[in-house]
């Protein structure tokens, strides 16, 4: 077993990956920025040292001086955590040049998934369905060309972005050449490579991927999907475990697919293979893959009870994964708000200054992973996701309530923060029921007197969630899916969960 492993990251995660390392009986060395000095990855770590000034730039992204740090401090392993870098292939690379195992995928894998376009070809021999699109590396006609071929409206894709960055919907052929030409822009200046892919534009879908562990031994499993279709602007805001869309033949099969998928780079450690669901056709389509941990993996933890931490440093010490894929079975629940010090009333302003209270939610089926301590101060260097709160149960209705009463713990003192966000959500009919796509948010306001207005909906909702969660229900589908916007429906839909034998 690795005789040290360096953080390479900061915040939640970085204090999340120091507690598997521990459990592991691994000696952790922390590194920090100017700002970080008093951070708690640095007071959970057995060493730490200073990186830098505290843009990212000159201290989490310096692969350089990280490591330097490593082979000073002994450390025979590092682990980037997400963000910074954690998908930088070069970077991986470097660390294997200098003798330290990155946890993680190899850097091959890593460029192969991280162009997008070339992502594409190679899952799509593995026959994972794709969303109708174009070839890599076409010119100008040969584009126009290709979406003649494919119809409107569709996307354009920086084939170095993902995860929303460099894409542009196009609604009809008149715009094509000039919204390429912008992507073309775009993409060249926050990529340095202006190559663009195009996909058919899939509307009303989800947002579901599948976590993939995989070994060097040669055996790859998937951990069950995850949806993650309440984002704002890119950013995910809830993600839940399993998908009240997919059932279990679906989840095989998905399962299934997203396996192959992870096998066509022979990829090795954890990562997410991401789909774009259409629950109408029942269709999905591989979007693209996800070569690190994710921010939302806790989910999908709670309900399979593997430690993907902890699993991704066994395989990265050339151990053989201790589960078979007959040995995953999902159990409960598990819903996932992100805590950002944001202003969800003023536009998700980000809010700055010093934590001056703090109480964490606890209890039964309550998990949080924090950076937060009373006195530390928030600034904008960083992103602005500060903790998770992680709720549990045996339903899903369960995990709501549990969530609802989390929330209502949580004490955040001296800054603004997505705590009230999440509050109407889980006090919303559409959350309750299950039906939101990837639409969700932008289509709602967050504003103080709407939430006043609804009282009504909001009460029918809770109570509903409480009388399936009563009934034992695995998911809250109450009714059909149908338009809840109207005050008045929240009545009619409360006597359709009386009809169908709900007990006040
Ligand atoms: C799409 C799409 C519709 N059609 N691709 C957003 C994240 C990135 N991984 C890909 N994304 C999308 N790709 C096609 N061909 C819609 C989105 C999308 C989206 C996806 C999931 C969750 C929220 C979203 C919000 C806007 C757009």
């Amino acid at each position: 077993m690795f005789r040290k492993v360096l953080v390479a990251n900061r915040g939640e995660i970085a204090v999340r990956v120091i507690r598997a390392c521990e459990e592991r009986g691994i000696p952790t060395v922390a590194v920090f920025s100017a700002v970080d000095r008093t951070a708690l990855h640095v007071r959970y770590a057995n060493e730490a040292y200073l990186l830098g000034p505290a843009p990212s730039r000159e201290s989490y992204l310096r692969g350089d001086k990280i490591i330097d740090i490593a082979r000073k401090a002994g450390a025979d392993a590092i682990h980037p955590g997400y963000g910074f870098l954690s998908e930088n292939a070069e970077f991986a690379a470097a660390c294997g040049d200098a003798g330290i195992t990155f946890i993680g995928p190899s850097p091959e894998a890593i460029e192969k998934m991280g162009d997008k376009s070339t992502a594409r070809e190679t899952v799509a021999k593995r026959n994972v369905p794709l969303v109708p699109g174009s070839a890599k590396g076409l010119n100008d006609d040969d584009l126009l060309a290709a979406a003649q071929a494919i119809g409107y409206p569709l996307m354009i894709k920086a084939s170095a972005g993902g995860g929303g960055k460099g894409m542009r919907a196009v609604q009809e052929p008149a715009e094509f050449n000039n919204a390429l030409a912008a992507a073309r822009r775009e993409a060249k200046g926050a990529f340095g490579n202006d190559e663009v892919y195009l996909e058919k534009l899939i509307t009303h879908a989800r947002h579901i991927e599948i976590q993939i562990l995989a070994d060097r031994h040669g055996n790859t499993i998937h951990l069950g999907e995850r949806e993650c279709s309440i984002q704002r602007r890119h950013q995910k805001l809830i993600e839940e475990a399993p998908s009240v869309a997919i059932d279990e033949a679906m989840r095989q099969e998905m399962g299934r697919i997203a396996v192959a998928a992870a096998e066509s780079v022979n990829y090795v450690n954890a990562g997410t293979i991401e789909f774009l669901f259409d629950s109408k056709e029942n269709k999905y389509y591989f979007l693209e893959m996800n070569t690190r941990l994710q921010v939302e993996h806790p989910v999908t933890e709670m309900v399979t009870g593997v430690d993907i931490v902890k699993e991704q440093i066994a395989i990265a010490d050339g151990r053989r994964m201790r589960y078979r894929q007959e040995d995953v079975t999902p159990k409960g629940w598990a819903i996932e708000c992100r805590i950002t010090t944001e202003d969800p009333f003023n536009n998700f302003l980000p809010s700055t200054g010093t934590v001056n209270y703090l109480k964490e939610p606890t209890g039964p089926g309550v998990r949080v992973e924090s950076a937060l301590y009373r006195g530390c101060e928030i600034s904008l260097y960083y992103d602005p996701m500060v903790a998770k709160l992680i709720a549990w149960g045996e339903s899903r209705a369960e995990a709501i309530l549990r969530m609802r009463r989390a929330l209502n713990e949580y004490r955040i003192g001296g800054l603004k923060t997505s705590i009230p966000f999440h509050q109407e959500i889980m006090d919303s009919t559409e959350f309750i029921w299950g039906t939101f796509d990837t639409g969700f948010i932008s289509r709602r306001q967050m504003t103080r007197s709407t939430a006043k207005a609804s009282e009504h909906e909001r009460i029918i909702a809770v109570v509903a969630a409480l009388i399936a969660h009563e009934e034992g229900r695995r998911a809250v589908h109450i009714g059909q899916a149908q338009n809840n916007s109207a005050a008045g429906s929240a009545w009619k839909n409360a006597g359709r969960v009386q009809a169908l034998g709900g007990r006040w």
